[in-house]
This record gives C-alpha cells, structure tokens and sequence, in this order.
C-alpha cells in the first residue's frame, strides 16, 4: 500500500514536470537543476557563472531551501531574476513548485534557468523538474566515495562538477578512484573539474553551459 501512494505521488510529479517542460521550451529556456549535498558549492558556482555569463545570456534562478532566503539574497545581488521557494519539511524541490516558480518569472526574459535544489543527495534524485540538464556538484572534502554511496543520483546527472579541487593537498580525495566510481554507475556522464575559489576549471564549465543554451535557442 505504502509503495502504491509514493508510485502516485512521483506519477503526478512526473506529468507536472512535463508541463514544466513544454513552457521552458516554449520559451526556449534551458533549464539547469543543481544538485549536491550542503555545502559543496551550488550558491558558489552560481555565483560565479551569473558574474560570468551574464552579459552573454539571460538568467533566472529558483532557489530552493527548507528555510532562509540567505541564498537568494546573495543572488539578488548580481540583479538577474531570482524566485526563492522554502521547501519546509520537503527534502526536495518538486516539480508544483517550480510549475509555480516559473508563474512569477520574467520567461521572456530568460535563456538560461538554474535551479538550485535543496541540499541533500537523496530525495531530489526522485523528483523530476522539468529541466533540461541535471548537474550533480561534489566537492572534494565530502570523500571520493559518494559515486558509490549514493549511486542514484549520480546514476541519473548527465554532469557531475567536481569543486573545491584547491583543497586537494589537504584532504584524502583520489580524483581517479572518484571517476572510476562515477563512471562505473553512470558511464556517459560528464565531468568538470572546478575550483570555485580559485576559478580553477570553470572556462570549460562556461562553454558547456553557452552550448546547452544554443542547443535549446536555436532549436
Ligand atoms: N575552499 C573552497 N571553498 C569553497 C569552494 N566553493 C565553495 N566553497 C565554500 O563552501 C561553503 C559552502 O558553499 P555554498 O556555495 O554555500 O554551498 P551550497 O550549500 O551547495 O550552496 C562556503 O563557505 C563557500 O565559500 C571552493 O572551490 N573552494
Ligand atoms: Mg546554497
């Protein structure tokens, strides 16, 4: 009975992230869901690729937390469009929520959608969004064993950033035993490796992203 409810709850999830994404590519919005455990570094690498690709490209955030607004204020701060969802008791941002994030934004105003979801490696690996790309970031100092740990979510990321690499020499972080572990769950997924401190690794990360983004514009 109990695997019955939460077969319809992720059913219903399903057919509304759909919805989601016939409206983003309506407006030919690529859309980015950003996921990882506290603390890796989502806030961090979207801050910078906001500083970065802004003059290039029209951004919007949705910012997805169990409390606070403390991220969506630092991204206020680069003026792009940022809607901020407290998620209370849910462990993931789901796919009504966006359905009514993407009601308050500027859609015309918009080629490039991050989501950043809540912090954690479990649930929002079950809920669908919409998104066009799911990007998984990992830092070094959580240990190279996470691929293992937590093989659905890294299963299902088509990118996977690796951050915090200017903390290599301090932690015990076997980047090929990291890759080995990624690639044995999840064999076509594509890794970048960044600092987000030091800037280490991001042009590729950019580049990628303005490709995504003229996949979807110019389709
Ligand atoms: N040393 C180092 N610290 C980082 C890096 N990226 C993020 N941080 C720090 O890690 C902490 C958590 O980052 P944040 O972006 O808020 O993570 P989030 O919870 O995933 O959004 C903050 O104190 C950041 O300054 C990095 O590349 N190197
Ligand atoms: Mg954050």
């Amino acid at each position: 009975m109990e695997i019955k409810v939460l077969q319809n709850i992720l059913g219903a999830n399903e057919a509304i992230a759909a919805q989601n994404r016939q409206l983003l590519d309506e407006h030919k919005i690529a859309a980015i869901n950003f996921m990882s455990s506290p603390g890796a570094g989502k806030t961090s690498l979207l801050l910078q690729t906001i500083k970065n690709l802004k003059s290039k490209v029209k951004i919007g955030v949705i910012e997805g937390d169990v409390a606070s607004k403390l991220d969506s204020d630092k991204i206020k701060g680069e003026g792009v469009a940022v809607i901020q969802i407290s998620t209370g008791s849910s462990c993931s941002l789901e796919a009504h929520m966006i359905s009514l994030a993407l009601k308050d934004l500027p859609l015309t105003d918009i080629d490039l959608l991050f989501i950043e979801n809540v912090g954690n490696l479990i649930c929002p690996a079950e809920f669908a969004l919409g998104e066009h790309k799911k990007v998984v970031i990992s830092s070094v100092p959580e240990g190279d064993d996470k691929p293992t740990k937590y093989p659905l979510i890294f299963t299902e990321t088509d990118v996977v950033v690796i951050n915090k690499l200017d903390l290599l020499p301090y932690v015990d972080f076997n980047l090929n035993n990291f890759r080995r572990a990624l690639k044995g769950v999840n064999p076509k997924v594509k890794i970048f490796e960044v600092s987000c401190k030091t800037g280490e690794g991001l042009r590729n990360w950019y580049s990628w992203l303005l490709s995504e983004v003229k996949a979807i514009t110019t389709r």
